[in-house]
């Protein structure tokens, strides 16, 4: 039996540490207005208590103590400040700063209360901001962050205040620490060493031991009381050193962390065993997409994250002319979609640019250590040119009467009108007057009667138009004169009435021969069954009998003839457009009214095909009426009908004040009841469950493309065929060259085209999701790849926060792998509903994992993923008469489940409301184990 003499680890351990505490401290500011506990303050990440009284007199001595620290066994104890000193050059026109604060210590046998007696006081040091600070860019403000640590003792009453003296500087200190450090008792080898604590801290410190029982001592044990360089202990216990995390290091031994390399850091609340990190790498591949006067920027993740996942991006843009440097920052009138900066994904919709402008968008990553790094921006940048412009000069004016007081005028349609006229501007004033007094008239027609006008005078007039780009430039100046006669027929108007006259005629034989050719063709068609012109409805979907199918456009050898048979051609001039709200693929979306004859005026949308279409563009616009006018449905968006025969082209549907449902749910984030929520998706289920009946399959079911009106009501917008895919910005070309909308598609369709209503369902669920998350994009900043890969794996997304274990259970079923599995659009419309008509069943939330920070693929972020079977997680949970009931039990779908009360889990035993919340969660996730091999969720 023999004693070895090895080393022995210096422990700090904490007296104080003003970072653990979540509350109030409890500290006191001396004078009482000078500093208090309450002058916390949130710089960027940190939380601080902040003197900065650099404004107020020229004198100035404030003072805040902390509470009685007790020694116990310390003898030399460490201040370690962390705080931000405000540089006083950067401070204009103050009356007093200094760079300095000074820190004081009061050794006591007793706590003294809020008894404060400056002098009372011995000054540690003054403490200065170190030469090695970072930098942190608060906007135009740079503070400076500092560690420092100082030693304190030998101590030898029972306890001590410290406390901080401001002669006039602006500091934030972010934390207060004091610790004191020994080697612990421990036995080792045979021979017992005491706890030692050291006097010294710079040398090795001898700890003598003593051999335990029936031992022999050939020599004296002995032990070195120190921690070895690259290691670091965080806490007292009887826990060994760890190594310093990845880009951490320490020289010295008894470490209690390790400093970040250079150029590498921590986020204040990044706990120390966590590697450092550093800012992002610029975001790459930016790519834009114009459309008019907005832009889509797109760009990838940067290639170096810097080792966290918490990356944010900001966008800054800057309207730019030719010439070196010639940017400024945009103005206000820009808006950004979502927003510009603090986007989690990786795109934004930039709406509102100026017409034929130049603008760079500099797109910046950051992460919660880019505050901390020097001030490099890491970002990307793309240079634009918006292409929309304001509609060109109107050219052609005609005079079409004019009598002593008045005159009518006609003109064409700017050649360039670049978008929809709203109204043309008219403007005339008498030649002589020389433009000093004028009047305006405003017209939505191409043509204006002057009335009021002197007789025998000379009138100059301009006309431009205004679109929503703004007006178009002026016509020249035209000049006219009215007649001392009234009702004087112009030459020009003679030949006018000549064209009419031959007009009318030419149109009146045409339609007699349209009106043969149509009779016969309709002979045609009553005598064939009406199947045979039309191709039999996908996706193998049976007809029911007593229901409507869908018939597919392009079957119909002339797609225009399916949009006459199921939509109505409307009257132009039955249709006012008032401004502008959107912008699709083909052209604006207008809000309008349309006043059809002896009916009331209704509010409408108006999608319009912009000028210069192809004519495939517009049979791929129609189509999208053709096949919105077989559907008549609560939850389906209503065709009012279309115009065809006059220019622009269009399809006029009912209005939804709220707009699409994923802006409107992130505008009023968490502010809808559970009932409202599931009222919605009740909406939509029913409707997509009335396309289902009818063999439609809509390929891109997700919140974008559903529209809520001011009721709430939602309904499914958004047909098309091929075209669906192209229009959504969402869509990503597959491999196989398909478009597909990844993240709301089901795998079989992304890896075999196979869309079926199945398909929809899993879709639907993705919308379930987005809804009940608020918004939320699915799988987050997760490339269309990963996302993928990780649905393969069998990953599905978590439950949104606060979302009734019941709605999660129905996404999983949703999520099912084979589509067989998924329930059917019937079955979920009457789930809903009896969730709707039990609302008890919603209180019941599925694990609240907000948005995890590995995103899916931490297994570890959420407690149902922990338990590979329900025994195993019953058996931690210690609920074991719980498990003897349950064992075996298989809920097979959220109607059972919702059945489950919380009194039918109080008669098995689970009475708390923690593990019930888990059984729910674990079920949810078992049964799709179950069903489909272990799948983590
Ligand atoms: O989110 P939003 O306001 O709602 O922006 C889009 C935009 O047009 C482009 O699609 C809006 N929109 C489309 N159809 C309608 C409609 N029927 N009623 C109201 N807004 C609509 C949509």
């Amino acid at each position: 039996d023999y004693c070895l003499a090895p080393v022995l680890i210096y422990l700090s351990f904490n007296l104080l540490d003003s970072k653990a505490s979540q509350g109030e401290l409890g500290w006191i500011s001396s004078p009482s207005h000078g500093v208090s506990a309450a002058d916390l303050i949130h710089i960027s990440y940190l939380r601080a208590h902040l003197f900065c009284r650099v404004m107020n007199s020229s004198h100035q001595n404030n003072w805040l103590r902390t509470n009685w620290i007790p020694r116990y066994s310390a003898q030399k104890i460490y201040v370690e400040l962390k705080f931000t000193l405000r540089d006083c050059n950067s401070i204009p026109m103050v009356l007093t700063c200094k760079e300095t604060f000074n820190l004081h210590y009061l050794e006591t046998d007793e706590d003294q209360g809020s008894k404060f007696r400056e002098h009372q006081f011995s000054k540690i040091d003054t403490i200065a901001a170190d030469e090695s600070f970072t930098q942190m860019d608060l906007g135009d403000r740079i503070l400076k962050l500092n560690t420092e640590v100082r030693e304190v003792g030998p101590m030898t009453k029972k306890g001590f205040y410290l406390a901080f003296q401001d002669v006039g500087a602006c500091v934030a200190l972010v934390s207060v620490r004091v610790y004191f450090k020994k080697c612990p008792f421990t036995v080792r080898n045979l021979a017992m060493f005491p706890d030692t604590v050291p006097t010294d801290s710079q040398s090795l410190v001898e700890v003598r031991g003593s051999c335990v029982n029936n031992s022999r001592e050939e020599d004296q044990p002995k032990m070195y009381c120190t921690c070895r360089p690259g290691f670091y202990k965080a806490s007292s216990g009887n826990v060994k050193c760890s190594k310093c995390p990845p880009h951490s290091y320490t020289h010295q031994e008894e470490a209690v962390h390790c400093d970040c390399e250079r150029n590498y850091f921590r986020a204040e609340e990044d706990p120390v065993s966590m590697a450092c990190s550093r800012p992002p790498s610029a975001p790459r591949n930016v790519i834009s997409a114009i459309n008019e006067t907005s832009v889509i920027l797109d760009w990838n993740w940067p290639a170096d994250s810097g080792g966290r996942k918490d990356v944010i991006f900001n966008v800054v843009c800057k309207r730019c002319w030719p010439g070196p440097r010639q940017c400024e920052p945009c103005l206000g009138a820009v808006r950004f979609l979502p927003r510009a900066t603090g986007l989690t994904n990786t795109t934004v919709t930039v709406v509102d640019l100026l017409a034929h402008t130049n603008y760079t968008f500099e797109i910046e990553a950051q992460n919660r250590v880019s505050s901390q790094a020097p001030t490099i921006r890491q970002y990307a940048a793309v240079t634009i040119t918006t292409n929309q412009a304001a509609p060109s000069a109107v050219t052609v004016i005609r005079k079409d009467r004019t009598s002593r007081n008045s005159i009518s005028l006609s003109w064409m349609e700017p050649e360039r009108p670049n978008g929809i006229i709203l109204d043309y501007e008219v403007k005339y004033y008498e030649k002589q007057e020389q433009e000093t007094s004028y009047t305006i008239l405003r017209s939505k027609a191409t043509n204006v009667t002057l009335n009021g006008l002197k007789p025998d005078t000379t009138y100059l007039l301009q006309i431009r138009a205004r679109t929503a780009a703004g007006y178009g430039g002026s016509s020249r100046k035209f000049e006219f004169e009215t007649s001392p006669d009234s009702f004087s027929i112009s030459s020009e108007n003679s030949q006018v009435v000549l064209i009419a006259v031959s007009s009318a005629v030419a149109i009146i034989l045409l339609a007699v021969v349209i009106y043969i050719v149509i009779s016969r063709f309709c002979r045609y068609s009553k005598s064939k069954h009406p199947d045979e012109k039309r191709l039999p409805f996908g996706n193998g979907h049976l007809r029911l009998p007593g229901i409507k199918t869908y018939v597919d456009p392009h079957t119909y050898e002339d797609p225009s003839q399916a949009v006459h048979e199921f939509a109505k051609e409307l009257e132009a001039s039955c249709i006012a457009i008032d401004k502008v709200v959107g912008a699709g693929e083909f052209g604006e979306v207008c809000s309008g009214r349309l006043k059809l004859p002896s009916k009331k005026e209704i509010c409408v949308a108006i999608k319009t095909l912009k000028a210069g279409y192809t004519e495939k563009q517009r049979r791929d616009f129609l189509s999208e009426a053709s096949i919105m006018g077989q559907f008549d449905h609560p939850n389906i968006i209503r065709l009012e009908g279309v115009v065809t025969r006059s220019k622009p082209v269009m399809i006029v549907t009912e209005y939804m004040e709220n707009g699409s449902l994923d802006g409107f749910l992130r505008k009023h984030d968490a502010q809808f009841t559970v009932i409202q929520l599931v009222g919605m998706l009740r909406g939509i289920a029913s409707g997509m469950k009335y396309l289902s009946d009818m063999g439609y399959v809509h390929r891109d079911l997700a919140a974008r493309n559903i529209l809520v009106n001011s009721n709430l009501v939602c309904k499914v917008s958004d047909f098309g065929l091929s075209r669906v895919l192209e229009d959504d910005p969402e869509a990503a070309y597959t491999t196989r060259g398909g478009k597909i909308p990844i993240r709301w598609t089901a795998p079989e369709a992304i890896a075999y085209r196979k869309f079926t209503s199945a398909s929809d369902v899993w879709s639907y669920g993705i919308v379930l999701w987005e809804v009940m998350s608020y918004g939320e994009r699915p799988y987050w900043e997760m490339s269309n790849q990963d996302v993928i890969k990780a649905v393969d794996e069998g990953y599905r997304l978590p439950p949104p926060m606060e979302c009734p274990a019941t709605l999660y259970q129905l996404m999983l079923d949703c999520w099912q792998k084979d589509r067989n599995n998924r329930p059917k659009f019937e079955q979920i419309v009457s789930i809903l509903d009896k969730l709707i008509r039990n609302p008890s069943s919603l209180k019941i939330t599925a694990s609240t994992a907000s948005r995890p920070v590995n995103l899916l693929l931490d297994r570890t972020s959420t407690d149902i993923t922990s338990f590979h079977t329900m025994g195993d997680w019953l058996e931690s949970a210690r609920t074991l008469p719980c498990k003897d009931a349950f064992s075996g039990v298989s809920y097979s779908s959220c109607d059972t489940l919702a059945k489950t009360s919380a009194e039918d889990f109080k008669k098995v035993g689970v009475t708390i409301v923690g593990p019930q919340k888990k059984i729910v969660s674990s079920l949810t996730t078992l049964e799709t184990h179950s069903k489909n091999g272990p799948v983590p969720v």
